[in-house]
């Protein structure tokens, strides 16, 4: 017989989106239960983003999750575009009135969410597996295992934080889907040496995009495009250096190798599915969309996502009704359509496609000199990067 229990807010994912909604709802009071299915050691060590928009980095310090966020996070105030043999920076602060945005991996994000969360006792079940979601549009419950034991979870709302590959999104009948696959992947390195750069470059060159971003003033994390479907056996590390080398390749300036920590490939795709809402069923992060990491915006949807949704349940669960949670997708899909552009504009940018499209490639390089050279370009690249203001949406 399977034990029950019930809560206001079940949340399906432990991920950047089902903890910082776990930890909004919970400084206002309302009880939420957290289901992860993998263990805590994986979701803390599954190397993802690194940058945190403006507005996501104030949140987080406002939810009482930013003190090691501040003490050592890198403060960034400008990226470099780095094509046709010169570097262009785009300087955030002058172009957006004083916007940067905040170097910190997500598993430390993860790691500090899941310390504040286990600190304070609410229920977060690492390991909790066969989720299923029940009776989304009347009274919702969730059924899953436990510790060898069958559990069920009775809910007023389901969160279904659970990314790409959960069971959320496939239990809202009736989706709309729009998707679109590139023919590139990124193999991302993380390297034990000092980064040789202050800022992100991305670069465009002949051999193919690469990006130098970073963890720490000691850990590099770097990128080159590559096949999506080539295996991570056929790059030795002096390969994966060797390409660095040629793509970011400047006139006085050098990249330094160290040991590589972490290698691995990452196809890249975009994906919204709408509804973001199904009766008490509210979707969240990648279980909704997806965009390819060239515009760093995956991670600060999923945190977009869940201020909206925060707002809307507290509304709900404190006597405000559900004009919020009524107004959630459409709310939430406006700021999502807007990071699957500006994601896909920065890919189609900076990437080189496979059909050796010389036409293709002229335009890129006209648009990248443009973006550098005009301050209307490189506010509208700055002010999508460090991410739009919160009041920017219900501006006229
Ligand atoms: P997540 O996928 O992070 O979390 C979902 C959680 O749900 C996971 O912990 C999963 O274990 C759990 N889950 C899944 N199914 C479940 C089930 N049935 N029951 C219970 N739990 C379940 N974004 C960037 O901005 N920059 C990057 O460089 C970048 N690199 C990326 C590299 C890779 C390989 C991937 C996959 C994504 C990358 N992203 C990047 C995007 C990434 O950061 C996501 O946008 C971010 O993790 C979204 O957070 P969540 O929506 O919480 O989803
Ligand atoms: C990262 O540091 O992982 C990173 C930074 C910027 C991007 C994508 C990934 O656009």
């Amino acid at each position: 017989m399977a034990s029950e229990e019930r809560t206001q807010v079940g949340i399906v994912g432990a991920g950047p989106a089902g903890l910082v909604l776990g930890r909004l709802l919970e400084l206002a009071g309302i009880d939420t239960v957290i289901l992860e299915a993998r263990s805590r050691d994986y979701v803390e060590h599954r190397i993802r983003a690194g940058v945190l928009e403006h507005d996501t980095a104030e949140l987080l310090a406002e939810a009482g999750v930013g003190e090691r966020m501040r003490a050592e996070g890198l403060v960034h105030d400008g990226i470099e575009l780095r094509f046709g043999g010169a570097g262009h920076r785009i300087d955030f602060p002058k172009l957006t009135g004083g916007r940067h945005v905040v170097l910190y991996g997500q598993t430390e994000l993860v790691k500090d969410l899941i310390a504040a969360r286990l600190d304070t006792g609410a229920p977060l079940r690492f390991e909790a597996t066969d989720v299923a979601l029940h009776d989304i549009e009347g009274e919702p419950w969730i059924a899953y295992v436990h510790e060898g034991a069958e559990r069920i979870l009775r809910c007023d709302a389901i969160a279904g934080c659970d990314g790409f590959h959960g069971v959320s999104r496939p239990a809202v009948p009736g989706l709309k889907v729009w998707e679109r696959e590139y023919p590139f992947g990124w193999l991302g390195i993380l390297a034990d040496v000092p980064p040789s750069t202050d800022e992100l470059i991305y670069a465009h060159s002949e051999r193919g995009f690469a990006l130098h971003s970073m963890r720490s003033l000691q850990l590099s994390r770097l990128y080159v495009q590559c096949d999506p479907t080539d295996d991570i056996a056929n790059w030795s590390d002096a390969r994966i250096w060797e390409e660095l080398h040629q793509r970011l390749a400047l006139d006085g300036w050098s990249l330094q190798e160290g040991p590589i920590l972490d290698k691995g490939i990452t196809p890249m795709r975009s994906f919204v599915a709408e509804p973001m809402r199904h009766g008490r069923l509210l979707l969240a992060g990648d279980a909704a969309h997806i965009v390819p990491p060239t515009g760093a915006k995956g991670l600060n949807l999923a945190v977009a996502d869940v201020r909206l949704l925060a707002e809307a349940l507290i509304a709900r669960f404190t006597g405000g009704g559900e004009a919020l949670l009524d107004a959630y997708s459409d709310s939430a899909l406006q700021r999502v359509w807007r990071a699957e552009h500006f994601s896909w504009w920065m890919t189609s940018m900076l990437h080189r496609f496979p059909e050796r499209d010389a036409f293709g490639e002229r335009l890129q390089l006209s648009q990248l000199d443009y973006t550098c050279r005009s301050e209307a370009a490189s506010t509208s690249l700055a002010e999508n990067y460090v991410g739009l203001a919160t009041d920017w949406w219900s501006r006229a």
